[in-house]
């Protein structure tokens, strides 16, 4: 593998960092190229769990090089929370194999506060944010009157900005949201605190990696999220609002779509979901309850419990197009062990007619419901399994029939949390 992208098939919670983690081996660089500390990304190594929120899930080896790109938007706080952590645990031998953008947007107290009343006051028509204040802080970004990392390194230039930004934020907080307003000192002593902790990480990260490219380095890209909640290509407006598509990997690090060379996509053996919006699969009975408690689906920055569905091979179908996909890494294959019978989504329902591909109008996906096909279950432990001969016939059976349904090589299967709980196929 050369240069290589891995995104979510799904709506996040694929089991990115568990897939990063391993493919971090053939790797020297990794990198997370949008999003923010929304994220969850889980890692188990020898029985011990690691969830990262910013920090590429390539940290847990040495002597990589972990990037935060600039497409990424940085809760300072919680970037240092997350390396104090790390430090703790002797995971982050050396600051220099952390490297963040200096052009990266800054997420600041005023964006989580907007993020969450904007929820409060939506009620039935609220996203289900992670209240991180992601959305306000890309806002700011695209109108062009966001706070860079690089503007806070510079006292003076950061004082302005600030300023000029608490004006319009304090108005929307207090006449339109009815929210507490923030005053400049307890905003900025604090912020010009994180700076100087942040200084030794930041870096022209988009020329470090040419020359790491040029160099003959093998670059590996942190999807965060997953296809269908990207602003462009989701399920509008219940998306996220970064490009978490492949194209968000060349954008989010500033490297051409030439480097690129394998884009991975990680997809559930069934499916999940955390905040509002379509779900055609999502199983509102037993079957779903049994899916989130063997699946462990509670959201892993808030806690939250995942919505859980039937795998639906429209939306694989439709994340092997948008991102180009040559493998899916599919994960979560034993979560499915004690079913009698297993169903996936070959196609919908709209208005009575057949649908063959995924609507982009919201008004149609709502209204969408699945055709499914039926399969029988292995019921039985495969968690043990490590190549895929080891799998009963019935698993095999529905790998192979999800992979001729999405129409793209399953080249991964998971079994289990851990790293060793893998099976590659090729
Ligand atoms: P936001 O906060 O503005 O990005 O929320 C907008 C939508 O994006 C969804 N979203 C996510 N979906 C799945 N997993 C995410 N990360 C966490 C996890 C979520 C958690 O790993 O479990 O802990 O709740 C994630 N981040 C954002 C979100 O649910 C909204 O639908
Ligand atoms: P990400 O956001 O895509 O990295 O996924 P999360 O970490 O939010 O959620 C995936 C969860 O599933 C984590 O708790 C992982 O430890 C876990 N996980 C990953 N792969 C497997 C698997 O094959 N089987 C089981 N049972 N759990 C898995
Ligand atoms: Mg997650």
């Amino acid at each position: 593998m050369a240069n290589v992208v891995v995104v979510g098939a799904q709506w996040g919670d694929e089991g990115k960092g568990k897939v990063v983690d391993i493919y971090t081996e053939h790797a020297d660089d990794v990198v997370r190229y949008q999003g923010g500390n929304n994220a969850g990304h889980t890692l188990v190594v020898a029985g011990e769990k690691t969830i990262l929120h910013l920090i590429p899930s390539g940290i847990l080896h040495e002597g990589k090089r972990c990037i935060i790109g600039n497409g990424v938007v940085l809760d300072p706080e919680v970037f240092i929370m997350e390396v104090t952590r790390l430090k703790e645990k002797g995971r982050l031998q050396s600051d220099s194999a952390l490297l963040v953008s200096e052009s990266l947007h800054v997420i600041m107290p005023y964006h989580k506060q907007i993020d969450i009343a904007r929820e409060a006051k939506s009620g039935e028509k609220k996203i289900g944010t992670t209240g991180r204040g992601i959305g306000p802080t890309y806002e700011d970004k695209i109108g062009r009157r966001g706070i860079r990392l690089m503007d806070l390194l510079d006292r003076e230039i950061f004082a302005r900005k600030l300023r000029e930004a608490l004006e319009e934020k304090n108005f929307i907080l207090e006449k339109l949201l009815g929210a507490t307003p923030f005053t400049f000192e307890e905003i900025y002593e604090q912020y010009c605190g994180y700076a100087d902790i942040l200084r030794k990480y930041v870096a022209d990260t988009t020329l470090i990696l040419h020359k790491d490219i040029a160099a003959g380095k093998k670059i590996l890209f942190e999807g965060a999220q997953g296809t269908l909640l990207d602003v462009d290509h989701g399920t509008y407006p219940y998306v996220t609002s970064s490009s978490t598509c492949a194209g968000g990997a060349c954008t989010g690090a500033g490297v051409s779509p030439r480097e690129i060379h394998e884009i991975i996509g990680i997809s559930k053996a069934y499916v999940t979901r955390v905040g509002s919006g379509p779900f055609p699969t999502e199983l509102l009975d037993a079957d779903g309850e049994k899916l989130r408690q063997a699946g462990n689906e509670f959201g892993s920055t808030t806690g939250r419990p995942r919505r859980c569905g039937w795998f639906d091979a429209m939306v694989v179908r439709f994340a092997t197009r948008v991102n180009g996909l040559t493998g899916i890494a599919l994960t979560k294959l034993d979560v499915l062990n004690d079913f009698d019978s297993i169903r996936i989504c070959t196609g919908y329902q709209y208005n009575g007619q057949p649908l063959e591909e995924l609507p982009s109008n919201l008004a149609v996906f709502e209204k969408c419901t699945p055709i499914y096909e039926e399969m029988p279950g292995w019921k039985s432990d495969i968690s043990a399994a490590r190549t895929f001969d080891e799998l009963p016939d019935a698993a095999q059976r529905y790998v192979k029939r999800l992979e001729a349904l999405v129409g793209c090589p399953i080249v991964l299967v998971s079994v289990g949390p851990g790293r060793d709980q893998t099976i590659t196929i090729r």
